[in-house]
């Protein structure tokens, strides 16, 4: 058995990757900020230095563990070391720490507090903010950031975006778009998941709960919310829960905040699953554009509109159930004679992107839907407002459209829109194909999952595309002669649960999320989209005639 001395005490080696995991395993938090198990190892911060027993320095992060190894964690030249680094990156990091978001949630301030720095011995020419607001998801603070590089790894090794990368030498070094340009004239593509990595406030979600307050309570205003499937799952936590389902707390939580009617995400999912099985058989049947794409997730619209233009005309044209609810709320509130406030809780940057859109603007150039807040925004209204969340009880969703099935909730899970579709496609409805469906590949973390799925006389293949690093390997495969029938893509990994715009999670939390999401399935009595009584009073009413206009969309230019 190989083990290694760690302050003095042996510990086991269990196939660790560096001496980081070891020490971490063993009970010592290392601080770091460049070190995430996600992604390549950078070795920036040096934060993790230890000292071996001849007294030589080495990264935790980047230093595998050897048999008989001798280290000490914290040693008086470490802490001084540590130190140090921090004070040096908070001469060079403008410290408005009040007023940041990230505020209580930065990890420079967390190590700040924790070493004990209280003053630095430097000059800061840092001291006042940089902004570029330019993107609609997120803001970016240059003189906040600490050039870990974490985002642009995300964005190069995870999104497969390359969107951002460090420019210039020497003391000029900045992360930056080519040309320097805004990050919002780039090809990002607006999933928030530098925002998800970034220790600092360097990099954050678009706050936009400072403006809804404004609107939030007025007397000429008719304030709708929907709330996505993700969201339910991931706010327990940050009340000292686990990742239970609150989705009741969360609707009674939105009407003491000043909404008058709060409705689920995942009825308009259902809608959507009707109209894009519609589009599916109907492609199948008469020779359309196959395979089909699903269209739900915005990042990956623009992934595909930057990178493979050339197969928009394979993406569903179905508007994302976001937008699908939009309009239908817009149709039933309009004949009201008051201001509608459309807003949606979503766990996604960004959806910030699709709701400003043109495409989906009315006739007057208004958004359908006004504001998109995060789940992380709607946590801090909750504790603005004063709610006492562990004490709220729960509330069930508005009529007349407070009925959704297992199929819409499940969407926000990687396979869940597949899953949703196929259950809606399959010609055996009875319990045991339901059931059997759950354990044929579509459910799981896996970032290519394929399943072939018995359609009438002949098999569909469907493959689930699981964050947007794995979409040029299935385009690689189709480039190479392979066929495929349905492809859902949802660019952050995990599917909605893992969006940028939801609490920070480990991998182990994202899996009790699908898993919360997977029994709040178990809980609907009905599980097919086609049993929710509510779709043939809408296609029968508001939408009669009208389905095209009103959940449609094309990305073709
Ligand atoms: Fe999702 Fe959605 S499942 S994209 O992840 O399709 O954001 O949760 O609301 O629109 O329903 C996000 C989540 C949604 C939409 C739904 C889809
Ligand atoms: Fe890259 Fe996504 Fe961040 Fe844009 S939002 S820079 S695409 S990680």
């Amino acid at each position: 058995k190989e083990f290694m001395i760690i302050d003095n005490i042996p510990v086991a080696i269990n196939g660790e990757k560096n001496l980081l995991e070891l020490i971490r395993k063993a009970g010592i938090e290392l601080p770091t900020f460049c070190y995430y198990s996600e992604l390549s190892v950078y070795g920036a911060c040096r934060m993790c230095m230890v000292e071996n027993k001849w007294g030589g320095m080495e990264a935790a992060c980047s230093t595998p563990p050897r048999n008989g190894m001798e280290i000490y964690t914290n040693t008086p030249r470490l802490r001084k070391y540590r130190k140090m680094i921090l004070e040096l990156l908070l001469s060079n990091h403008c410290g408005e720490c009040t007023t940041c978001d990230k505020n209580g949630k930065c990890k420079l301030q967390e190590l700040a507090a924790r070493f004990d720095i209280h003053r630095v011995r430097f000059d800061n020419p840092k001291s006042k903010p940089c902004i570029d607001d330019s993107s609609v998801s997120i803001t970016r603070d240059a003189n906040k950031c600490i050039l870990c590089g974490d985002c642009v790894r995300v964005c190069n090794e995870v999104q497969n975006v390359g969107a951002i990368d460090f420019a210039f030498r020497g003391s000029k070094m900045k992360v930056a778009c080519s040309f320097d340009k805004p990050i919002g004239d780039s090809n990002c593509v607006g999933c928030g998941q530098c925002a998800a990595v970034c220790p600092t406030g360097a990099i954050i979600i678009k706050n936009d709960s400072h403006r809804l307050w404004k609107e939030l309570n007025q007397e000429d205003t008719i304030a709708v919310a929907q709330v996505a499937p993700a969201v339910r799952v991931a706010v327990a936590k940050e009340f000292g829960y686990n990742g239970e389902n609150v989705m009741g707390k969360i609707v009674a939580a939105l009407r003491r905040i000043g909404f008058n009617y709060i409705f689920d995400t995942s009825t308009a999912a259902d809608l959507t699953v009707m109209e894009e099985s519609k589009e599916f058989a109907d492609r199948l049947a008469n020779g359309g554009k196959l395979p089909l794409f699903t269209s739900c997730c915005p990042a990956w619209i623009k992934y595909a509109e930057n990178e493979y233009p050339e197969i928009l005309p394979n993406i569903s044209t179905c508007r994302s159930p976001m937008q699908m609810f939009a309009s239908v709320i817009n149709e039933k509130f309009k004949g009201e004679g008051k201001k509608i406030l459309s807003v949606a809780v979503m766990p996604c940057t960004a959806k910030k992107g699709e709701a400003a859109r043109d495409e989906f603007k009315d006739e007057n150039g208004k958004p359908l839907v006004d504001f998109v807040i995060t789940t992380q925004e709607l946590i801090m209204m909750i504790k603005e407002a004063g709610i006492v969340f562990n004490e709220i009880e729960p509330e069930a969703v508005d009529m007349p459209f407070g009925t959704m099935t297992g199929a819409g909730v499940i969407f926000g899970v990687t396979g869940g829109v597949t899953e949703a579709v196929i259950r809606r496609v399959s010609t055996d409805k009875s319990l045991a194909s339901l059931r059997n469906l759950a354990f044929e590949g579509v459910r799981g973390f896996e970032g290519i999952k394929e399943l072939e799925v018995p359609l009438g006389d002949k098999a569909i293949k469907v493959c689930v595309v699981n964050g947007l690093r794995n979409v040029e390997v299935i385009m690689n495969r189709m480039k190479a002669g392979e066929h495929f029938d349905l492809i859902e893509v949802m660019a952050c990994p995990n599917g909605c649960i893992g969006g940028a715009g939801q609490p920070k999670a480990t991998i182990d939390e994202k899996k009790e999320r699908s898993v919360n999401l997977y029994n709040a399935d178990k809980l609907c009595t009905l599980k097919r989209s086609e049993e929710n009584p509510l779709m043939d009073k809408l296609y029968e009413g508001i939408l009669k005639g009208r389905e095209h206009e009103l959940l449609h969309v094309s990305y073709v230019k």
